[in-house]
C-alpha cells in the first residue's frame, strides 16, 4: 500500500481522479438520451462536483430493455453456477484492487472520511459481493413429498428484472447489499443511485463487466428521483423494486407498484433507534456505544442510536462520559484528513434541515450539553459538530423525526416499563439496544424492543450472516444474510407424472 496516512497523498490522488459520469447500459458507458447532465457541490468544500448524466424515463426504458434481453437470453441465469461464482468473485477482487479509487469517489460524493471509505465502505462492498458469490453453487432446490407416480420439483427461480433504488449515505455498501443477492440469484438489475452519489455505482458496474458479467445484467441510470426512480418503479416490465431511502419515498414506491404491475417491493427505510441504559450498566461501554452509534458517518445512518433513553440516576454521569468519548475519539475534520473520524454532511440543504431540527429541539425545552453546531464553515463544506441535546421528552419533534445528523437526544426514565414504552413509542422499528448487567432484564428488554436488530451491551455489531431491516415504518424485507436471496426469487413447482 501507500502513504495513506497523509492528506497530501489523498489530495494528489484526488487531483488525478477522472470520474465517469455517463450512464452504464448494456455493458457500455453512454450519455443520457437527451445529453443532459447535472452536477452538485462537493460536501467536503462546496466546490462544483463532476458532471453526471441526467437520466430520464427514456434511459430507464432502454436500461430495462437491456436487462430483460439479458435475462430472457439466459446468458447469466443459465450459466454454470461455478462459472457465475467465479465471475462474481473476480468482481469482488477487482473492487479490492481498485479500493483507493472507489474510496475517493465515495468520499468525493458523500464527504465521509477517506479512511472510512477505504477500510469500511469499499471493504464491505467487496465482502458483500463475495458472500453472495460463494452462495451460488451451494443453493439447492426441493422435491415435495408426493406419491410414487409423480414428482413435484419446487424450484427457486429468479424474478427477472430488479430495479434497485439506493441512497447516498453508504452507496457502495447498500449497492452491494442489493446487487450481491439479486445478481447471484440470476436476475438482471437496473440500479438508480441517489443523485448525490452516482460515481461509485458507475465504477462498480464497469468493474462487474470487466470481471465477466454479461452485458445487460447490471445497468446504472443516474439522475433525480422523480425523473429516473419514479419511471423505474412505475415500469411495467420491472419485476421488483429494492429500495433504501426515506419512509416518505418508500410509501410512494408502494403506490407506484400498485399503480403499475404489482411488482414486488422491498423497503429499507428510516429509523429512530433507542439505546436504553440502566443504572447498573457499564457506563463506559454504554457511552462509547451511544457516541459511536449516533455520530459515525456524521449521523447519516438509518440505524443510528439517536434516542438515548437513560435511567435518571445515571444521566449526568453518562452524558459526561459521552462528551469525553466524543472529544477524545471522534475527530471531525476535512474528509481527506486521514485522522478524520467523521466528515461533512451530504449537502447544504440537509445541513440546514439538521440545524433547524436542533434549533427546534433547544427552543422546545431541550438543553444543549455540547456540540450540535455548524463548524468548519471556512472550508465551504457542510459540517456539524457531534453533540447531545438533553432534557428531551419523547413527544418532541427532535425525538420523533429522523435527524440524519450527528445529534443525540437524551430522554430520562425511572422504571423498566417506562423505558420499554418510550423505546417502542416510535413509528420506526429498525434497531435498538439495551445496556445492563442484569441478564434477565437484558432478555426481557431485547424481546420487548420491537425492532429488526437489538443489541445487548453493544451497538452496531453486524456481519453478512445477519439479516438487516426493520419492522413498522422502517420497511419490509431484509438485506444481508442467506435470507436476502429469497426476496429476489420465487418458487416454481414443476409436476412430473410417471407411468
Ligand atoms: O431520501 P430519498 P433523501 C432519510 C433521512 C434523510 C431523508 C431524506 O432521514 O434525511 O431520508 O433523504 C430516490 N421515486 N434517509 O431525500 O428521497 C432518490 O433519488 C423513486 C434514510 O435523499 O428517499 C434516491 O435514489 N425514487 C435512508 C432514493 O430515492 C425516488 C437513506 C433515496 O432518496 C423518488 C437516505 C421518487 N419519487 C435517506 N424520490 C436510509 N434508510 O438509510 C426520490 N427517489
Amino acid at each position: 500500500m501507500t502513504a495513506q496516512t497523509t492528506r497530501a497523498y489523498w489530495e494528489r490522488s484526488l487531483a488525478q481522479l477522472q470520474p465517469e459520469g455517463r450512464l452504464f447500459i448494456d455493458g457500455a458507458y453512454q450519455p443520457s438520451g437527451n445529453g443532459a447532465t447535472f452536477s452538485r457541490p462537493r460536501p467536503m468544500d462546496g466546490q462544483e462536483g463532476a458532471a453526471i448524466a441526467r437520466g430520464t424515463s427514456v434511459d430507464i426504458d432502454k436500461a430495462v430493455k437491456a436487462a430483460r434481453r439479458a435475462f430472457d437470453s439466459g446468458v447469466w441465469r443459465h450459466m454454470e453456477p461455478a462459472e457465475r461464482k467465479a465471475i462474481m468473485l473476480r468482481w469482488a477482487a477487482l473492487v479490492r484492487e481498485h479500493a483507493e479509487e472507489l474510496a475517493l469517489l465515495e468520499t468525493l460524493d458523500v464527504g465521509k472520511p477517506i479512511l472510512a471509505s477505504l477500510n469500511v465502505d469499499v471493504r464491505l462492498c467487496a465482502d458483500g459481493i463475495q458472500y453472495y458469490a460463494e452462495m451460488i453453487d451451494k443453493l439447492y432446490d426441493e422435491i415435495a413429498p408426493t406419491g410414487p407416480k409423480a414428482r413435484a420439483l419446487v424450484r427457486k427461480v429468479p424474478l427477472g428484472v430488479i430495479g434497485a433504488i439506493t441512497p447516498w449515505n453508504y452507496p457502495l455498501i447498500i449497492d452491494a447489499w442489493k446487487l450481491g443477492p439479486a445478481i447471484a440469484a440470476g436476475n438482471s438489475v437496473v440500479l438508480k443511485p441517489a443523485e448525490q452519489s452516482s460515481l461509485s455505482a458507475l465504477r462498480l458496474a464497469a468493474l462487474a463487466h470487466e470481471a465477466g458479467l454479461p452485458a445487460g445484467v447490471l445497468n446504472v441510470v443516474t439522475g433525480y428521483g422523480e425523473e429516473t426512480g419514479k419511471p423505474l418503479a412505475l415500469h411495467m416490465d420491472v419485476d421488483m423494486i429494492a429500495f433504501t431511502g426515506s419512509t416518505e419515498v418508500g410509501k410512494l414506491i408502494m403506490g407506484y407498484a400498485a399503480q403499475s404491475n404489482i411488482k414486488r417491493v422491498a423497503l429499507e427505510l428510516g429509523g429512530k433507534s433507542p439505546i436504553v441504559v440502566f443504572e447498573d450498566a457499564d457506563l463506559d461501554a454504554a457511552a462509547s456505544a451511544a457516541a459511536w452509534g449516533c455520530f459515525y458517518n456524521a449521523g447519516e445512518t438509518c440505524h443510528a442510536s439517536t434516542r438515548l433513553i437513560v435511567q435518571r440516576s445515571v444521566q449526568d454521569a453518562l452524558l459526561d462520559k459521552i462528551e469525553a468519548v466524543t472529544r477524545r475519539e471522534i475527530a471531525l475534520a476535512h474528509p481527506l484528513e486521514p485522522a478524520a473520524q467523521i466528515g461533512a454532511l451530504i449537502e447544504e440543504s440537509h445541513m440546514q434541515k439538521v440545524l433547524g431540527m436542533i434549533d427546534d429541539g433547544v427552543g422546545s425545552g431541550g438543553r444543549r450539553v455540547f456540540g450540535a453546531e455548524r463548524t468548519l464553515s471556512e472550508t465551504g463544506g457542510y459540517y456539524i459538530s457531534p453533540g447531545v441535546i438533553a432534557d428531551v421528552t419523547n413527544d418532541m419533534p427532535i425525538a420523533r423525526n429522523e435527524i440524519f445528523g450527528p445529534v443525540l437526544v437524551a430522554i430520562p426514565f425511572d422504571s423498566e416499563d417506562e423505558a420499554l414504552s418510550i423505546a417502542n413509542d416510535t413509528v420506526y422499528g429498525l434497531a435498538g439496544a439495551v445496556f445492563t448487567r442484569d441478564m434477565e432484564r437484558a432478555h426481557r428488554m431485547s424481546e420487548g424492543i420491537h425492532a429488526g436488530t437489538v443489541w445487548v451491551n453493544t451497538y452496531d455489531m453486524a456481519n453478512f450472516a445477519t439479516p438487516f431491516g426493520g419492522f413498522k415504518q422502517s420497511g419490509s424485507g431484509r438485506d444481508r444474510s442467506v435470507h436476502a436471496i429469497d426476496k429476489y426469487c420465487d418458487y416454481k413447482t414443476i409436476w412430473q407424472q410417471f407411468g
